[in-house]
C-alpha cells in the first residue's frame, strides 16, 4: 500500500484505548484530516464517517464556524479558573443549554467528558439527598448493558461484563436492572419496541430489597448506545419515572449520545416524553472539536446546595478544566450550527428514510436483527461458532478497506453518521455495509 501521509515511525508509545493494539499496530487505520462527511486515511482515500467519529461530529466535520471560534478564544483567553473566578463564555453557553433542555433542568455544571458527567451525576444524587437530611440514600442503581463511561462511579453502574471484571470489586451499594433487549419478541423493531415495558417493574424488586431508604439514584441511558442500540420498549421509561418519583429515588438519563438532536428532538428526554432530575451529556455539545461534558440538574437539586453561609462551597467537586474557554467557545459555535441549519428537525426528517433502508439490510441470511431510532441503526449478525465478536471485528476492518467508518460491538454493526449526511450518502454507507456482511464469511 503506499501512503499519501507517512505512517508514524513509532506506533508503541501510544497505548491505544479501547482498541486490541497489537493487532491495530500491525495494520494501523490511522485518519489524516475530515472535512464534513469525511475523513481522509492515510492512504489517501476518502472515507465516509458512518459513525460521526465516535457518534459525537453530529454537524459533521471541520465547521468553519467552530474552529474560528476556537482560535479567537485561544487567542483571548487561553485559561481561566472556574473555581472561585469564570470566563464570560461559560455563562453564556450554560444559559443556551438551559435553554435546550427540558424545564426545571436548568442548572449546568461543565466536565470534559461524558465519564466525568456521569461521576459528577452520581456525586451530586449521593450529595443531595444528604443536603436534605436523608443521608442513608447512597444506593445507586444501573442496568446490564448500559455503558456510563469509564470512571469508577460509571463502571460500576454500567452493566458491560468486561469493562468491570477487570478491576475489582468497584463501588459497593449498586445494583443492576435487567436490560431491555428481548429479540424473542422484538426483532427486527421499526423505532421503539412494542414489548418490555414491565421491565421497569425489577425497579420496584430491587427498592423493596434494599428498601427505599437506601436508594439514592436510578441511571439509564435512554437508548443504550454503546452495547449496540438499544432502543427502549413503549411506556419503559414511563415506568421508571412513576416508580422513581413513587419513592423518592432521583432518575438519571445518560444523555451522551442521545443528546444534542441524535434522535430527532434536543434530548431523548423529550423524544420519549420522560423529564429525568439530572442528564449527563457530552460529544455533540461541541461537536467533538474541543472535548466537554456536562451535567444538567434540576432547579430543586441546585437549590438544596444553595444553603448555609454564603462563603461556603456549596458542592465539593470540579475539574481543572471546567468550562475552559476553548470549550465553550467550541460549544456555543457547534450549538449555533444545530439551531440555523436546524438539523435535529433534519435528522427528524431523515429518520423514515434512514428507517426503510436501514431495515432492507435484513435480506442478509446472517443479519439476525435491525434496529432503528433517529439517526442510529444497528445490524446485528449472529456470531461465528466459538468466535463470538469475530465476525464483527472483521466487518469493521472491511468497511475501512472499502471505504467507511462504521462501529463495532460484538457482532453488531452500529451506524449513527452525521446529520448533514445526504439521502445518496445513505444510500452509499447501506450499500457498502450490505456488500460487507456479505462478503465476510
Ligand atoms: N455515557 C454514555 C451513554 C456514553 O455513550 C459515556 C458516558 C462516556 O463518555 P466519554 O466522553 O468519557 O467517552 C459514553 C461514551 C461506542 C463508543 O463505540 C461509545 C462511547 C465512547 C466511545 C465509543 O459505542 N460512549
Ligand atoms: N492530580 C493532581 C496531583 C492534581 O493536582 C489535580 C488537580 O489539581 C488532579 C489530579 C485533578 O486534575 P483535574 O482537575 O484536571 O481533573
Amino acid at each position: 500500500m503506499t501512503y499519501a501521509h507517512p505512517i508514524p515511525n513509532d506506533l508503541d508509545s501510544f497505548w491505544m484505548p479501547f482498541t486490541p493494539n497489537r493487532q491495530f499496530k500491525k495494520e494501523p487505520r490511522i485518519v489524516v484530516s475530515a472535512k464534513d462527511m469525511h475523513y481522509t486515511s492515510a492512504d489517501g482515500r476518502p472515507i465516509l464517517d458512518g459513525s460521526a467519529g465516535l457518534w459525537c461530529v453530529n454537524a459533521g466535520h471541520g465547521r468553519q464556524r467552530i474552529v474560528d471560534a476556537i482560535t479567537q478564544s485561544a487567542n483571548t483567553l487561553d485559561f481561566a479558573p472556574s473555581f472561585q473566578y469564570a470566563n464570560p463564555a461559560a455563562f453564556e453557553l450554560a444559559s443556551r443549554i438551559s435553554s435546550l433542555t427540558p424545564d426545571p433542568l436548568n442548572r449546568i455544571f461543565f466536565t470534559n467528558s461524558g465519564s466525568e458527567a456521569v461521576d459528577t451525576a452520581l456525586k451530586i444524587a449521593i450529595a443531595y439527598h444528604r443536603a436534605r437530611g436523608d443521608g442513608t440514600r447512597t444506593r445507586l442503581i444501573g442496568r446490564e448493558r448500559g455503558y456510563h463511561g469509564v470512571g469508577f462511579g460509571g463502571i460500576s453502574v454500567g452493566g458491560i461484563v468486561a469493562n468491570r471484571k477487570f478491576f475489582g470489586s468497584l463501588l459497593t451499594g449498586v445494583d443492576h436492572l435487567p436490560h431491555t433487549h428481548l429479540p424473542k419478541l422484538n426483532s427486527f423493531s421499526k423505532g421503539q419496541p412494542e414489548h418490555g415495558a414491565e421491565l421497569a417493574d425489577d425497579l420496584e424488586r430491587i427498592v423493596q430489597l434494599h428498601d427505599p431508604s437506601t436508594v439514592a439514584a436510578v441511571i439509564v441511558e435512554p437508548m443504550a448506545g454503546s452495547t449496540g442500540v438499544l432502543v427502549p420498549p413503549r411506556g419503559y421509561l414511563q415506568r421508571l419515572r412513576s416508580i422513581c418519583d413513587k419513592y423518592g429515588i432521583l432518575l438519571i438519563f445518560d444523555e451522551v449520545i442521545s443528546g444534542f438532536g441524535r434522535l430527532g428532538t434536543n434530548f431523548a428526554a423529550d423524544r420519549f416524553g420522560v423529564v429525568p432530575d439530572m442528564m449527563t451529556m457530552a460529544k455533540g455539545l461541541t461537536n467533538a472539536a474541543v472535548p466537554m461534558g456536562a451535567v444538567a440538574a434540576s432547579e430543586a437539586i441546585y437549590d438544596a446546595f444553595m444553603t448555609g453561609p454564603e462563603h461556603v462551597i456549596e458542592l465539593f467537586h470540579g475539574y481543572t478544566y471546567s468550562a475552559h474557554p476553548m470549550a465553550c467557545a467550541a460549544g456555543l459555535a457547534a450549538l449555533e450550527i444545530y439551531r440555523e441549519g436546524s438539523l435535529f428537525d433534519r435528522v427528524a426528517e431523515l429518520e423514515g428514510y434512514w428507517e426503510e433502508k436501514i431495515h432492507s439490510l435484513a435480506e442478509a441470511r446472517k443479519v439476525i436483527d435491525i434496529r432503528n431510532i433517529g439517526l442510529v441503526g444497528a445490524i446485528e449478525m449472529s456470531p461465528r461458532d466459538g468466535e463470538p465478536g469475530k465476525r464483527g471485528f472483521e466487518a469493521m476492518i472491511k468497511a475501512f478497506e472499502k471505504g467507511a467508518m462504521v462501529r463495532v460491538t460484538g457482532d453488531i454493526i452500529a451506524l449513527s453518521p452525521p446529520f448533514i449526511i445526504s439521502k445518496d450518502q445513505i444510500d452509499e454507507l447501506v450499500d457498502l455495509v450490505r456488500d460487507v456482511v456479505n462478503e465476510i464469511d
